[in-house]
């Protein structure tokens, strides 16, 4: 298994909400590394390349407008795995088809206000990360707790 770099996105409902410290909390407490942190508001150009795959679907207007309707968090964490874990943890698109337990189910009602963004492969992480992020602001870091989360 190899550690991995993975794109999230506290969306602007996530944040209005006041779900930021107990979204990021399960991410800590999973065992997962934050490696970059801040809090932006989207400009329009930068939402168009994020979700430039879906430019063709019919909610894509209304994507790009709340996704730069307010503040948004954004990370870099990092683990073993990293990308299909975080996805799991974050739930299925609907959050009312998301597992009970993941972040989509247990804060959400619906696709256009589901809280989290996470990348979907390793590839789309790191295109993700170079989007949002500028190299120097990826912190390396040694986790203290390292060898009671990985044997
Ligand atoms: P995900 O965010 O789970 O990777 P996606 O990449 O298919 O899902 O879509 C990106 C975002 O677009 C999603 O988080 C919410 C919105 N979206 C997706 N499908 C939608 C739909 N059928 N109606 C409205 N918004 C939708
Ligand atoms: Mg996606």
């Amino acid at each position: 298994m190899e550690s991995e770099k993975t794109l999230v996105i506290l969306k602007p409902d996530a944040v209005q909400r006041g779900l930021i410290g107990k979204i990021l909390n399960r991410f800590e407490e999973k065992g997962l590394k934050i490696v970059a942190m801040k809090m932006i508001f989207v400009e329009k150009e930068k939402a168009h390349r994020h979700y430039e795959a879906h430019k063709k679907k019919l909610f894509f207007n209304s994507l790009i407008s709340f996704i730069t309707s307010g503040p948004v968090c954004i990370f870099g964490i990092e683990g073993e795995d990293a990308v299909d874990v975080i996805r799991t943890m974050v739930g299925e698109t609907d959050p009312k088809k998301a597992q009970p337990g993941s972040i989509r189910h247990d804060f959400g009602m619906q696709v256009g206000r589901n809280l989290i963004h996470a990348s979907d492969s390793v590839e789309s992480a790191e295109k993700e990360i170079n989007l949002f992020f500028r190299p120097e602001e990826i912190v390396e870091w040694k986790h203290n707790q390292y060898c009671w989360i990985y044997e």
